[in-house]
């Protein structure tokens, strides 16, 4: 007994002396200095942060990094729509040379940050949801959107071979997006496609486009034609403009399976399913690792369900009491299988 207790007490004096030596907190170690710099970080945002996840992650991610570092100082920066401004406008921030860090977001940034890097060698960039190495001043990090709307799609397949109340006998579903590029392309629709298969090799998707960010009105008008056709659930890529699709669905009696953030209470019984991708959590992390000066650049990183930037939330009451519990079931056996490693495929090539 008291043998035992000398143990626990010599252990938790080793664990003292351990954690002051290899770095754990300790009152004498003054802080390394590269924490003492002043970090001044340019959050540049493709778009409007409010209404589009991504960008209202990052900022949340960048502003409760300085709320905890007072050496750390961010400005927000809205780009607006019009892609053929963004380069331009990058342009102009960068040269007032302010910023020892653009951070942004979104996958056509790094052929422009690219171009605006070789006019200021010393600027450095940091691209999420997106993949570009080989380039020493900038760092990117994908989240694999394969693997998001693989697991979204098997869900929508659930539901749309079910007999839940607005699903209809065409084993069709929908996919509306903003516009086409590689990630949507390549990863998003096929990995949608491939998870409802796993149900049901006889599902289809009906890819339509709306042509920008922000136009919900056209979002409500090719919903409600997808519906007339017999789609019965949707994945939406489009910022602002997936209100549009939410609104249709309401009113005409369809569902959606919603990528990257928890929606459920904006359309409960109609949003039936919320991925989420960790991208506050992920700048957390890349800032801190910028601050002590670790970062790499030129590197690209992929991160999924198991390394824990993506999942989906199956504890909300927009789940547990719209969706019958034999779907559940089933549904999350297939997750525990994702984040076991055991559904196997090959991400495709962006
Ligand atoms: N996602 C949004 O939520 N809002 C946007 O305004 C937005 N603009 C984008 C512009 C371009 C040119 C591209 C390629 C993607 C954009 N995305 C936007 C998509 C976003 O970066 C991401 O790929 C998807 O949200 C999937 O996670």
């Amino acid at each position: 007994m008291i043998k035992g207790k000398i143990r626990i007490v010599i252990g938790a004096l080793l664990l003292l002396v351990g954690s002051s030596l290899f770095g754990g907190p300790s009152k004498q170690s003054a802080p390394k200095a590269k924490e003492t710099e002043t970090l001044s970080i340019l959050v540049y945002i493709p778009g409007m942060v409010a209404g589009s996840p991504p960008y209202e992650q990052l900022v949340a991610g960048a502003e409760s990094f300085a709320a905890a570092h007072p050496q750390v100082k961010t400005k927000v920066y809205e780009a607006g729509f019009n892609q053929a401004e963004w380069e331009e406008q990058l342009t102009s921030l960068v040269a007032s040379g302010e910023y020892n860090l653009v951070l942004t977001s979104n996958p056509s940034l790094p052929e422009l940050c690219a171009n605006v890097a070789k006019k200021f060698p010393n600027q450095k960039f940091i691209i999420t949801d997106a993949d570009f190495s080989g380039n020493p001043q900038i760092s990117t990090y994908l989240f694999n959107q394969y693997e998001q709307s693989l697991y979204l799609g098997y869900l929508a397949g659930l539901i749309t071979t079910s007999a839940m109340e607005h699903a209809a006998s065409d084993k069709r579903i929908g996919f509306i997006a903003s516009q086409e590029y590689p990630l949507l392309n390549n990863h998003m629709v096929p990995g949608f496609l491939a998870g409802a298969q796993l149900v049901d090799p006889e599902i289809t998707v009906d890819l339509r486009i709306i042509g920008n960010w922000f136009d919900a009105n056209k979002a409500a008008e090719l919903a409600s034609s997808m519906i007339t056709a017999g789609v019965d659930v949707f994945a939406v890529i489009a910022g602002g403009a997936a209100q549009g699709v939410i609104k249709t669905a309401q009113e005409q009696g369809a569902y959606l399976v919603y990528h990257n953030v928890n929606a459920y209470q904006s359309a409960p019984g109609i949003i039936v399913g919320c991925g989420v991708m960790e991208q506050k959590k992920l700048v957390e992390e890349i800032l801190a690792e910028v601050q002590a000066g670790k970062i790499q650049y030129g590197s690209s990183k992929i991160v999924g369900v198991k390394e824990g930037y993506l999942d989906f939330i199956a504890d909300d009451p927009g789940y547990t009491n719209f969706v019958p519990e034999e779907i559940r079931a089933k549904f999350n056996a297939f997750m525990e299988d994702i984040r076991a490693g055991r559904i196997s495929y090959t991400l495709p090539r962006l």
